[in-house]
């Protein structure tokens, strides 16, 4: 039986859509589909309002439809709808640009814009690697990444990153060059730790001690970490951990890259993770939150130094051989712009400092003593429950969990194990209340 198609109503065909990151035949034989969505919610086909837990794909900051950001897209499609940015322009662009620099950390004043957030990382990576060169250390090349990170799903993403489930299939085509440093997560007295957890800061010296040792550092680019890992487990890092690496990276003259796809535009109360951490990365990847979700864009965020080293370089002609034909969108920009209007007037990009996380972070811990869970952890908006797993069955249980509370009009999402939760940075002790209520209703009846 197909599901009806309500922009047209008749039956909708789902055969020839392939899905992304999908159990496509389980999704086929039981569809959820969203028609609308405001504010916190979904509408689903069905017309059942869901409660979104996750800022849909850790995206909507600034909640679902709001109305600067629909107007501003409307009226840019109507008035330019398409300018490239290659040896052309557009006012927005330049605009967003700075605004962005506006927010980010000091001396980070230069913006490249992608699509995505794998673009993003793609071009993070490029940058490091020419940014060595010109400066005649043409022998960095080698990158650092960390077990658990995602990066996207681009083939240098995915070899930097450590979901070895992205990776297998690929192995033999991933990037050479690559190490990786182990995940911070599991260490047992760090369980249900609030905030940044106690234990593990010395976890960062292996970037010294093995790495730099093993490949000497004149031969490494760059350091690419994820400040929480998201997608990985939700993992938050252990106190005084990305400080290390950052000494560890100044020392020996490694870039260090943060991913800031999920924590950027506010997840942690700040605009940046780096700020939140008081930490001067070198580059800055974002996407997501930018546009709330609305338009795809994303980008990094460059030092002044790294631009002027390309910019500054002896000999006239294009200083970085790098773009996509979306760089700076005007629809992208048009959305941008507007979202951190609202940012701005809601005071959004601080608002996981306030109160309300406080809220998020009691109500997460109250998991602790339920059937199952293992562990509860937080930082800002961002927060998750671990399960243990059932036995011969990883990832089934929180899996059940995300499908039972879809029912009970409540989207979490199974990361592994865990349940994620980060909802738009609008949610309101309500909504937390809905949200943790319904999925310690659904862990009561749980096997
Ligand atoms: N870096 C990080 C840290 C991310 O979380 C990307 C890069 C890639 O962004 P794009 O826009 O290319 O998807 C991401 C994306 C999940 C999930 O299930 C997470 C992401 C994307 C899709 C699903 O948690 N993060």
């Amino acid at each position: 039986m197909h599901p009806k198609d309500l922009s047209t109503n008749s039956a909708l065909n789902l055969e020839h859509y392939w899905m992304p990151f999908t159990d496509n035949r389980r999704f086929k034989a039981k569809p959820k589909l969203v028609v609308s969505a405001k504010d916190m919610h979904f509408t689903t086909a069905e017309g059942k309002q869901v409660l979104d837990g996750l800022a849909t794909l850790w995206c909507v900051n600034a909640g679902h439809g709001r109305p600067r950001i629909v107007e501003a897209i409307r009226q840019q499609a109507g008035e330019l709808d398409f300018a490239a940015s290659f040896s052309l322009g557009h006012p927005l662009a330049f605009r967003l640009a700075e605004r962005i620099a506006g927010v980010a950390p000091k001396g980070m004043g230069h913006v490249f814009y992608t699509n995505s957030g794998s673009e993003a990382v793609d071009t993070a990576l490029k940058i490091a690697v020419a940014y060595h060169r010109l400066r005649g250390q043409a022998t960095r090349t080698r990158f650092v990444g960390r077990e658990r990170s995602y990066h996207g799903v681009n083939i240098a993403g995915i070899s930097v990153g450590g979901v070895a489930a992205n990776r297998k299939a690929y192995s033999g085509a991933l990037l050479p060059g690559v190490d990786h440093l182990r995940h911070t997560h599991g260490l047992s007295e760090n369980r249900f730790a609030r905030g940044e957890p106690p234990h593990g800061v010395e976890l960062a010296d292996e970037l010294e001690e093995r790495i730099v040792a093993l490949h000497d550092a004149s031969n490494i680019a760059a350091v690419i970490i994820d400040p929480v890992s998201a997608s990985g487990g939700v993992l938050i890092p252990p106190q005084g951990y990305l400080q290390r690496l950052r000494e560890i990276c100044t020392r020996h003259g490694i870039l260090l890259i943060f991913d800031e796809v999920i924590t950027g535009w506010g997840r942690l109360g700040k605009p940046f993770a780096a700020q939140h951490f008081g930490i001067e990365p070198d580059l800055i990847t974002f996407a997501k939150g930018i546009t709330s979700g609305a338009v795809p864009l994303g980008g990094v965020i460059v030092k002044d130094s790294i631009y002027e080293a390309f910019t500054g370089a002896p000999g006239a002609g294009i200083e970085f051989f790098h773009g996509y034909t979306y760089s700076g969108h005007p629809l992208a920009c048009a959305a941008g712009i507007a979202t951190l209007d609202t940012y701005e007037d809601e005071k959004l990009l601080t608002r996981a400092s306030s109160e309300i996380a406080k809220a998020f972070e009691d109500g997460i811990h109250a998991f602790k003593g339920l059937p199952n869970v293992v562990d509860c952890r937080n930082l800002g908006l961002i927060g998750a429950v671990e399960l243990a797993p059932r036995p011969g069955a990883p990832s089934a249980r929180a899996y059940e969990v995300f499908e039972k509370c879809w029912e009970k009009g409540v989207f979490v999402r199974p990361v592994g194990d865990a349940l994620a939760f980060s909802p738009p940075l609008i949610a309101q002790r309500k909504h937390l209340d809905q949200m943790f209520g319904t999925v310690a209703e659904v862990l009561q009846t749980l096997s």
